[in-house]
């Protein structure tokens, strides 16, 4: 390990330390002021109010301290107040908040451009578009696979996550809380069994066979050459963490390629250090002709890019990608600091530290409870699945009970899953051993009590 997060100092007491009796007063009127005025519709898991975060600690309005294992779902991956990232967005914000890259260009999001032209897999000739938020860059990365292709047909998978927007909400399998009530839904998206080794009929099933049961299915159903786009997470975030059998990506790339469909990696939530590599396609060393990426992207600044092969970017007339907002200065400056910090702090040996660290004992621990039906992920984006003692049922009332656990001991933990039944770990990437290992023991601890 070349680098481990004592080279990292922090602004905060990185300690857990609550009261028995939070939400504490300050946190309370908080909640009722909220509550007057903002939408009940926006819902948050933990009932405290933020006053400061940093590397992997979160302190409320009240004095509380949390251990953050969800790093505001994946995005600060640098910790909330990476000192190269708060210098950066300083600098930049004392000269101009804002120009709109569409009437007046600045260097900034050139920059970030051939930053992500460098870290994206694959040594082709490629283009960058910046946007501001994950649905945004999924949105784009289908409306230039469509005009390049002049195809319609848009291929997405069980337990898919890609956002709420019209578009990507089509996109995204799970009806409730996402899509129920919120249709009709945009036309000529197919859906296809995802490769899920923990719940196949068949456990023996490769890689390599699912993509062949997902590939027949799109030819039987739609038919090859009216696919403009598969999109994929390359592992499936909110879906629940699912990690395809080993040999399924590619072989759905391979495919892809061969029928002139756009190959979309959608690593909004898996890249930029989280699974140990800069993108999680290059475990298998995928080449996807367009990626998605946002959240670890910019230290918790909102930005998003699509960032592919030069011909299909370039097919678009010039006027036809844009947005008021997109490639914002300030959230440029934001990315190039974080990219910085993952390079200067090897963000990527610090996840697969994290997950030397944490899938053991996770495993252990499983081993001993029958509700653990399954512990996956890769780098610091791992998860447990809590069934029914000894059957694959779902347990989302334990999942629950395990998160309301945590936070009542001042560890935030989230939840995902098709079923709500997936604990998912996502620490900040700066987060000390010592933090992880006393999150980690309270997680085990709110297993065993509520198992
Ligand atoms: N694609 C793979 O994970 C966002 C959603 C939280 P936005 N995931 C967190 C929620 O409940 O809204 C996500 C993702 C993948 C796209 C998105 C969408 O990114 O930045 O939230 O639009």
């Amino acid at each position: 390990m070349t680098t481990t997060a004592h080279d990292i100092t922090y602004r905060l007491e990185q300690k857990r330390r609550v009261q028995a009796d939070f939400p504490g007063p300050k946190s309370l009127a908080l909640t009722a002021r909220r509550k007057a005025v903002v939408a009940a519709g926006v819902a948050s898991s933990v009932p405290v109010f933020v006053a400061d975060a940093d590397g992997g600690i979160i302190h409320d309005v009240d004095g509380n301290s949390f251990i953050d294992l969800g790093s505001g779902i994946a995005v600060t991956s640098v910790g909330a107040s990476d000192p190269a990232v708060v210098g950066a967005v300083k600098e930049a914000v004392e000269h101009f908040t804002h120009t709109c890259f569409m009437v007046t260009p600045y260097e900034g999001y050139v920059a970030v451009a051939e930053q992500l032209n460098r870290l994206t897999p694959g040594d082709h000739e490629k283009r960058t578009v910046l946007f501001n938020s994950g649905a945004e860059a999924v949105e784009n990365a289908v409306k230039v696979a469509r005009l390049a292709t002049g195809r319609d047909a848009v291929v997405a998978f069980d337990h898919a996550y890609h956002g709420r927007p019209n578009l990507t909400m089509a996109l995204t399998a799970k009806a409730m809380p996402y899509k129920t009530n919120f249709g009709p839904f945009a036309p000529e998206v197919y859906r296809m069994p995802m490769s899920y080794p923990y719940r196949e009929e068949n456990p023996e099933i490769t890689g390599a066979e699912a993509a062949k049961r997902a590939i027949t299915m799109i030819e039987k159903q739609i038919g090859g050459e009216q696919v403009a786009a598969i999109i994929i997470e390359p592992i499936q975030g909110e879906g629940g963490f699912i990690v395809p059998a080993e040999g399924f990506l590619p072989a759905l790339a391979a495919w892809a390629k061969d029928k002139g469909i756009v190959f979309i990696a959608d690593e909004v939530q898996s890249g930029f250090c989280r699974t140990g590599e800069w993108f999680a396609v290059d475990h298998e060393g995928v080449v996807p002709d367009i990626i998605t990426m946002a959240k670890g992207i910019a230290g918790g600044m909102p930005l998003s890019a699509i960032t592919g092969r030069a011909d299909l970017l370039d097919a678009v007339h010039p006027g036809g990608l844009g947005g008021t907002y997109g490639g914002n200065p300030v959230a440029c400056a934001a990315a190039l600091a974080s990219i910085g910090s993952m390079e200067r702090y090897d963000l990527n040996g610090r996840a697969r530290h994290i997950e030397q660290l944490a899938l053991g004992r996770m495993r252990d621990l499983a081993a001993e409870q029958s509700v653990i039906g399954d512990v996956r992920g890769r780098g610091a984006m791992l998860a447990i699945e809590l069934v029914q003692a000894g059957s694959k049922e779902p347990n989302p009332e334990l999942t629950k009970a395990v998160a309301a656990h945590c936070l009542k001991e001042g560890v935030i933990i989230l939840t995902c899953g098709t079923y709500g039944n997936v604990i998912r770990l996502l620490p900040p990437l700066v987060i000390s051993d010592e933090l992880l290992l006393d999150g980690l023991e309270v997680l085990a601890a709110a297993i065993k009590a509520n198992a």
